[in-house]
């Protein structure tokens, strides 16, 4: 055991307080890919076409197959033992006799730590979910959550072939590290037609037929306001966070990479489980920051042991 994870283990032994934040690297071994970097979703297909109101504005049609895809393939995948051990920590957090406070921020719109029987009231999912639907009438507040429709309507269908992973089977034979993890999941977008509005999902509340939206938060969206209130409310608060643990995130997109710091300046410390991981931290020479480089799935269920 190296001495990062023994110094970690006694430090967490103590906490009383933890947050985790979680991104993408994190459904890595689940199948799903990244954002960004030379397998990620934004490789082939740029955000701004597919990820922004404007987008949608322009060609609801496009982005609806995009998100029918992720869908689909966020529906084929499974919690991995990642996911598990975090859903460990936040039962271990909602028992009575429990002195831990926890709560996971997820950016991850897959619904996987929802899945992996995740405590309810600590997990905040603030960039939202594939699986909910909303309508975008300003006048209507309709969503429908937890949707697992696939396809959402019949012009829909097509959108369901899996993220291509041919590499896999020799990136693992090449491979002799213990992790086996596909690093290798290459997301091919391919829009296959124009879909007109009347074709894609409506909602069923607003008379005039308001097209129904992913309920994700794109670039440029505020971020639910209820949510963030309460993961500021648990940040901010006079008992301060001892530990953020940070994971399989690039820390690219405001506000969840805000977090680490408002959470540093209170006195707690980070720990980080990504397999890129800068050297300083890597070498323990970063004041209060482990770093642990690797899968996710394979590493949290080590280190929170
Ligand atoms: C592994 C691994 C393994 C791999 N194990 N690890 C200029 C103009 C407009 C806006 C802005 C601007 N400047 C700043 C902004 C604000 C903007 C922002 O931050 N932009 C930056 C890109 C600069 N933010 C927003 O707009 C947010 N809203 C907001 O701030 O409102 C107020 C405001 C409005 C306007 C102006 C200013 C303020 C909303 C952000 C919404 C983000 N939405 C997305 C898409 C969601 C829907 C969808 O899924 O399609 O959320 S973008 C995408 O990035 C997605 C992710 O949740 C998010 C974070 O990505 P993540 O999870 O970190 O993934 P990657 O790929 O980046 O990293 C993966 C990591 O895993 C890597 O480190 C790997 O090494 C690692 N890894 N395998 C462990 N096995």
């Amino acid at each position: 055991m190296s001495k990062q994870l023994v110094e970690f283990q006694e430090y967490l032994k103590t906490c009383r307080k933890i947050v985790a934040l979680v991104g993408a690297g994190l459904s890595v071994s689940s199948g799903l890919p990244t954002f960004r970097g030379s397998q990620g979703l934004w490789k082939n297909f740029n955000m701004i076409d597919l990820a922004t109101p404007d987008a949608f504005y322009i060609d609801p049609g496009l982005v609806w197959q995009f998100y029918s895809w992720r869908r689909y393939n966020a529906l084929q995948a499974k919690p991995n033992k990642g996911h598990l051990a975090l859903s460990a920590l936040s039962n271990l957090a909602t028992r009575k006799d429990s002195n831990l406070e926890y709560i996971t921020i997820t950016q991850n719109v897959d619904g996987l730590s929802s899945r992996s029987g995740h405590a309810k009231e600590n997990l905040y999912e603030i960039h939202g979910s594939l699986f909910n639907l909303n309508c975008t009438s300003f006048m209507c507040n309709y969503v429908d959550r937890n949707n697992l429709k696939h396809p959402l309507t019949k012009a829909l269908e097509g959108t369901e072939y899996e993220y291509d992973r041919k590499n896999r089977k020799r990136s693992l034979e090449e491979d002799d590290s213990s992790h086996q993890v596909d690093y290798s999941i290459s997301p091919q977008f391919r829009p296959v037609k124009n879909i007109p509005e009347s074709e894609l999902p409506q909602c069923p509340v607003c008379k005039d037929g308001s097209l129904l939206r992913p309920g994700v938060v794109w670039f440029g969206e505020s971020l639910p306001l209820n949510v963030m209130n309460s993961v500021d409310n648990f940040i901010e608060s006079n008992n301060s966070v001892d530990l953020i643990l940070v994971i399989g995130t690039s820390g690219t997109v405001y506000p969840a990479n805000s977090y680490v710091d408002r959470v540093k300046v209170k006195g707690g410390k980070v720990a980080i489980f990504n397999t890129d991981i800068e050297e300083d931290i890597l070498q323990g020479i970063v004041k209060d920051t482990w770093g642990f480089r690797g899968d996710a799935a394979e590493l949290l269920p080590i280190a929170l042991k």
